[in-house]
């Protein structure tokens, strides 16, 4: 079957990679469905990450994601973010779509990677949506609660960049996003649970544009039925074979 995907990928003239937790898991950044560990063991991620959170502890929540900056600074990108810069090289015009928070796709080479759900590295004014500076340095380790650093403009409290659960995604990702999945030969969905909304949608709107649709996960998704083809095997796995294989 993976050759059979990386002849569609190889013959492809538009193409999305569309990549979310699972291809940073072998990084070392836990997944959205991998139990938290230390301090934030007894937490549900889904609750963390919401306004209502922040608005009732902003110091645990502050804590958290820089738990998340410091875990993602000391991993290193894998053979599978790698394979994404090699398609987007050999594809031109190939758009990498990702809800992942974390900039592994950027120092594995990627030049532009349209992220939904925001990023670890963007602090912003809870009030104004100002630019934040990052404090120097990420809590090292379960440092638990941290009390968020004031907005330099009005001194409100700087909140995380990224989107959380009851809030809408930025409108220029999410359109750009829509409007390459609606006209991309091959989407490559890699690493999702399928299960967060509206993102889990994409592969759904490349499928019934007539695209070939590519998942990548060790697991069953409710993605399966709107694939062409199911790789069952890991990201940092398969992504290079795929690769290797289709160029
Ligand atoms: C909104 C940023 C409206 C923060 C995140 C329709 C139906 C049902 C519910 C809804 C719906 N529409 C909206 C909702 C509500 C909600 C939602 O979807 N809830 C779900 C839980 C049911 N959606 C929202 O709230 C969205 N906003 O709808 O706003 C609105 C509109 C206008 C005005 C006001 C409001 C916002 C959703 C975004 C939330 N933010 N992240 C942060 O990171 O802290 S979501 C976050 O969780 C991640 O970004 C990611 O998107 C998601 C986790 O999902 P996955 O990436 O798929 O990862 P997961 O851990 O689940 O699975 C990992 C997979 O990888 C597994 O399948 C595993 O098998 C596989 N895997 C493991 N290892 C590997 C691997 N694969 C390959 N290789 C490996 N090595």
């Amino acid at each position: 079957m993976i050759d059979e995907a990386a002849a569609a990928l190889g013959a492809a003239g538009r193409v999305v990679v569309f990549t979310c937790a699972g291809i940073s898991a072998e990084s070392g950044v836990p997944t959205f469905r991998d139990d938290l560990t230390g301090l934030w063991a007894r937490y549900d991620p889904e609750q963390l990450a919401t306004p209502e959170a922040f608005d009732t502890d902003p110091d645990l929540v502050w804590g958290w994601y820089e738990w998340r900056r410091a875990r993602v600074r000391q991993a290193s990108p894998n053979a599978g973010h790698v394979a994404v810069a090699a398609i987007e090289a050999r594809v031109p015009g190939s758009v990498v779509v990702t809800q992942n928070v974390d900039d592994l796709h950027e120092r594995a080479g990627s030049t532009a990677p349209i992220h939904l759900h925001g990023s670890l590295f963007a602090p912003r004014c809870a009030a104004s949506a100002h630019p934040a500076e990052l404090p120097e340095s990420a809590a090292a380790s379960d440092g638990g609660r941290i009390e968020p650093p004031r907005c330099t403009e009005c001194d409100a409290l700087v909140r995380p960049g990224v989107v959380w659960f009851g809030e809408p995604l930025p409108e220029a990702a999410l359109s750009a996003a829509v409007d390459a999945c609606g006209d991309c030969d091959v989407l490559l969905t890699v690493g999702t649970s399928g299960v967060v909304y509206p993102a889990a949608a994409l592969p759904l709107i490349a499928a019934r544009a007539g695209a070939t649709v590519i998942q990548i996960n060790p697991d069953r998704t409710p993605l399966d039925d709107v694939c062409t083809f199911n790789l069952r095997g890991t990201a940092a796995q398969l992504l290079p074979a795929l690769v290797r294989s289709a160029f």
